[in-house]
């Protein structure tokens, strides 16, 4: 786990009083606000959790970004643009959100800059073709707003309210996302289907592996059921992905590369064949297919990045100091 960065300041000291009077709030479905007293592991999980999530969306925005300049249409490249400066826009809230926990936003960017830092391992595979762009929305965005639209109830304040903003744009990104493979699979030549099918081939696994371990390999889920951060576990919530999107699939004409995966009536399931938790863990420990080419683009773009923050800090001061002189 990441250590926890920077400290709020000084808070009550905790007891068993303190941390029972807490729960029974969460219990009673009181949100938690950032000037409310709560236990410092509750404070370090949202901060772990909060910044990988804000890490992803910053490192997400390079697999389409990718395609940005490659765009087959002036439409597309609108939508594409538009959809990659929304997961900047994530990004932004999320940091904001960690702040109000007392940490200090350059720590965990210094945290992601240096590979020390977790982010979603969806991230860590290339974009091929462009139906890699549709496969992205349909399904990398159809699984975060599964994982998202349980956490917008989260019982830490400022991350459940991110949550809903966010959640609305995307849906917007999933069915932008569906509308291209839709537009591929059933209007497109025979090179365009086949495309689009590989591209599902390739994403589908990895999609179902964003949800996170099973659940008995998942050590922070029990605490963040206790606490409601989590609603669900990474088990529940990866079935109602699979469950919503294979009717999808079928409707557009693909098929997910599991030869193994069958329909339960009873418990009214689709049941798939065995995840590779191995290849998942290579990725999480940072040997991916683009682990390295990741972390190589978002420091370069940060260090090209340097001048437009002096500039910006210079700006700040130079107001600041303007109203201070006219105010004495
Ligand atoms: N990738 O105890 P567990 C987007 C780590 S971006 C990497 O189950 P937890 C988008 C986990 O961190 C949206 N690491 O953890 C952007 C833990 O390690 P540490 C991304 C993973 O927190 C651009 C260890 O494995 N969504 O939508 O209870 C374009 C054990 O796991 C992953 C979020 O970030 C993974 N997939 O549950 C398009 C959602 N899974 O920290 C789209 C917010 C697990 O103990 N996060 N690990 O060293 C969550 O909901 C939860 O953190 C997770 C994991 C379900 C991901």
């Amino acid at each position: 786990m990441t250590s926890p960065v920077s400290r709020p300041p000084a808070t009550e000291p905790e007891s068993a009083d303190r941390i029972a009077a807490f729960e029974a709030r969460i219990a009673n479905g009181e949100s938690i606000e950032p000037k409310d007293w709560m236990p410092e592991k509750y404070r370090q999980q949202l901060v772990r959790m909060m910044s990988q999530h804000a890490h992803s969306e910053v490192v997400g925005m390079l697999p389409e970004g990718n395609w940005i300049t490659r765009a087959p249409s002036l439409r597309r490249k609108m939508i594409l643009l538009s959809k990659v400066q929304d997961e900047a826009g994530h990004g932004l809230y999320i940091y904001c959100g960690t702040e109000t926990l007392g940490v200090d936003r350059h720590e965990l960017v210094e945290q992601l800059l240096s590979g020390k830092a977790k982010y979603s391992s969806i991230f860590n595979y290339p974009t091929i073709t462009y139906a890699d762009v549709g496969v992205i929305g349909w399904l990398v965005d159809g699984a975060a707003i599964v994982n998202q639209t349980v956490l917008a109830k989260a019982s830490y304040g400022p991350y459940a309210r991110a949550m809903i903003r966010i959640c609305k744009e995307e849906n917007f990104h999933k069915r932008q996302g569906f509308e291209l493979v839709a537009h591929l699979s059933q209007d497109g030549t025979p090179e365009q289907k086949a495309m689009v099918q590989d591209a599902v081939d390739r994403w589908w696994w990895p999609s179902l592996m964003m949800f996170g371990p099973h659940d008995k390999d998942s050590p922070n889920s029990d605490s963040l059921l206790r606490w409601r951060v989590k609603r669900f576990t990474n088990d529940e919530l990866r079935q109602r992905f699979i469950n919503l999107t294979i009717p999808q699939a079928r409707a557009v004409g693909l098929t997910v590369p599991d030869p193994d995966l069958v329909f339960n009536e009873e418990t009214k399931n689709w049941e798939t064949g065995p995840i590779d938790w191995d290849e998942f863990w290579r990725v999480v420990k940072g040997e991916g297919p683009c682990n390295r080419e990741r972390l190589a683009a978002r420091n370069k773009a940060h260090d090209e990045g340097a001048w437009v923050r002096a500039a910006a800090t210079a700006y700040a001061e130079k107001h600041a100091h303007r109203k201070q002189t006219e105010a004495a």
